[in-house]
């Protein structure tokens, strides 16, 4: 394309998603994230990055989602989904975020430096997948980003409402078509075709029950699995609460997000003592579950280091089963997992343990070092991948194993199936921790029971500049302001951390300090040996946060 066509891209822009707003913006965690109606030229804008992107890629497939994930219903956002189902390379984060932040008179030069730089050849044709959730400013979103794709010349293809996790499994699909069909039913046909086949051959017994009360946050998951419970022919009985209909609002005191943060049963649910629920955040990429206990007042929540347990102890007995003992599974967490979740996998299940920084691009790639690498992130975000060399030596177990061998390599390949590897997945986890549970027997306290967290407090503190806090050790420790790391230290040391028994090393609470990539804000963790304890341990942290590093605004308090 010759440069002097870049001028669509121009006049597009200014008649139809002009820049109305000077407020800077970052592609952070998740990529571009705030009040909706501050989008519109960055989203346009995005769509002509994912055609870029996608001619750099030599043409292949690049994903374009619109969502503020967990974020109430005025925020919406955008991200980009790289060829393999992953996240945007990071190198091409700052290129979004130059491109997003340029002037109207400036984007057709900027574009055309862009287009030098990462050296797109405009000949090549471009395609983009775009996916959106259920907010009512998406649909406008969506419209601007295919303005972008076409002023381009590249060729987008839209799936309307889906959830993150789909939308990265048919660019997966699209770009590798040995794994799987690239639409929304390709997408079930995978999936739930695998669970059902799992769960026609696993027999009902012990303290399960079929029975899964679901809370959809308001948004699009609770409604695709509404769609998928009318095809599991009795294998697991959905009940499904916050659709998005009688009045709920999106993520609001609802969804994965909060029931995590807040430690309280969402709203809008029937609560059953002892029943299992099943809690999804707004564009069903993450998965908490919990249960209230027999007089329904205590809720006992089970979270993303739970469901990571529970996965990895459930995949070594099966490699362990058809023989597999060569491929090395581990587990990938953040700082935020709960201590005792990584004393329970390092001490008893004795599967290896990485700590990386939060953001799922992290978890991945760090889980993609193993045959086996199973990720999560406390707040319910999380998945498994496997090798190559995984599959080819499972596959050749089910073929030349003995009976029960076979048997083992056989159940391992339907899970693989039931597996959206390209990112986490509540759909595909939830389907996943059905088959453990249901193949083990167990009820959620089964479950709980497993070992016992250790209580812990997040809080978050507003400052004048967040990025004035810097961390290193996988956010564990923090390198600036001088001195907070000191009083983080020294404020912790004065707890127990109920883990006494691993050694002295561990004696003290726990607590660190990060600078969110979605709010403007500072978060706060804590965790000791009682809930007043972190709680306290967190309230102190935060204060810290304030004095040292700008705070602004009410002092944070131990309530969120
Ligand atoms: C985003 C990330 C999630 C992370 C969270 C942290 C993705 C797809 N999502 O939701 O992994 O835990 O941000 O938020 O990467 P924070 O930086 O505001 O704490
Ligand atoms: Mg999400």
């Amino acid at each position: 394309m010759p440069p002097s066509s870049l001028r669509v891209v121009y006049a597009f822009a200014r008649e139809m998603h002009p820049k109305t707003t000077d407020v800077f913006i970052e592609y952070g965690t998740a990529g571009f994230r705030t009040k909706a109606n501050l989008l519109e030229h960055v989203v346009y804008r995005m769509g002509l990055l994912a055609v870029l992107r996608s001619r750099c890629k030599n043409g292949r497939t690049i994903g374009l989602m619109i969502t503020a994930s967990h974020n109430l219903e005025p925020d919406n956002g955008v991200k980009l989904i790289d060829p393999d189902g992953e996240m945007l390379e990071q190198s091409w984060e700052e290129i979004a975020t130059r491109l997003a932040n340029v002037s109207d008179n400036d984007l057709e030069s900027t574009t055309g430096e862009i287009i030098k730089q990462v050296n797109a050849d405009m000949a090549l044709k471009a395609s983009v997948y775009i996916g959106m959730d259920t907010r009512y400013t998406s649909p406008r979103l969506a419209a601007a980003a295919v303005h972008g794709v076409i002023a381009l010349k590249g060729t987008p293809k839209e799936f309307g409402i889906v959830t993150t996790p789909i939308l990265h499994f048919c660019v997966k699909c699209r770009n590798d078509n040995t794994y799987g069909t690239p639409t929304e039913e390709g997408y079930y046909e995978k999936i739930v075709g695998a669970f059902k086949n799992i769960r026609q051959k696993l027999p009902v017994y012990g303290a399960y029950s079929t029975t899964l009360h679901v809370d959809g946050a308001n948004g699009v998951g609770g409604k695709k699995l509404n769609i998928i419970r009318k095809s599991l022919d009795g294998e697991l009985d959905l009940v499904l609460f916050n659709l998005g209909g009688n009045g709920g609002k999106l993520n609001l005191n609802c969804g994965a997000d909060f029931v995590k943060v807040s430690q309280k049963p969402p709203v809008g649910m029937e609560l059953t003592p002892l029943q299992r629920v099943a809690s999804l955040d707004g564009d069903g990429d993450r998965l908490v579950y919990f249960y209230m206990d027999e007089d329904c007042k205590n809720m006992h929540l089970l979270d993303g280091d739970r469901i990571a347990t529970l996965l990895a102890s459930f995949i070594m007995d099966q490699l362990k089963a058809c023989g597999a003992r060569d491929l090395r599974i581990g587990l990938v967490q953040t700082a935020y997992a709960n201590g005792a979740s990584t004393r329970y996998i390092t001490d008893d299940l004795k599967i290896p343990v990485t700590c990386v920084k939060t953001g799922v691009k992290h978890l991945h790639h760090a889980a993609l070092s193993y045959d086996v690498g199973v990720y999560f992130e406390a707040n319910g975000h999380g998945t498994v991948v496997y090798s190559d060399t995984a599959k080819s030596v499972i596959r050749k177990i089910a073929l030349d194993g003995d009976a029960e061998e076979r048997k083992a390599a056989e159940l391992l390949l339907n899970f693989i199936d039931m597996t959206n590897e390209t990112v986490g997945d509540a759909i595909s986890d939830l389907f996943m921790v059905e088959t453990v549970l249901c193949a083990r027997g167990h009820d959620a306290r089964h479950w709980y029971n497993t070992y016992k967290d250790l209580p812990c407090r997040q809080l978050k503190v507003t400052v004048e500049d967040r990025n004035a806090i810097s961390t290193a050790d996988a956010e564990r420790q923090c390198t600036s302001p001088a001195g907070l790391q000191a009083r983080i230290d020294e404020l912790s040391s004065a707890y127990d951390s109920g883990r006494a028994f691993l050694s002295s090393a561990y004696d003290s609470g726990r607590a660190f300090v990060r600078p969110s990539g979605t709010e403007d804000v500072v978060r706060v963790y804590a965790e000791a040996d009682s809930q007043h304890s972190a709680d306290k341990l967190a309230a102190e942290v935060a204060q810290a946060v304030y004095d040292m590093a700008g705070g602004v605004g009410d002092r944070p308090t131990v309530s969120e």
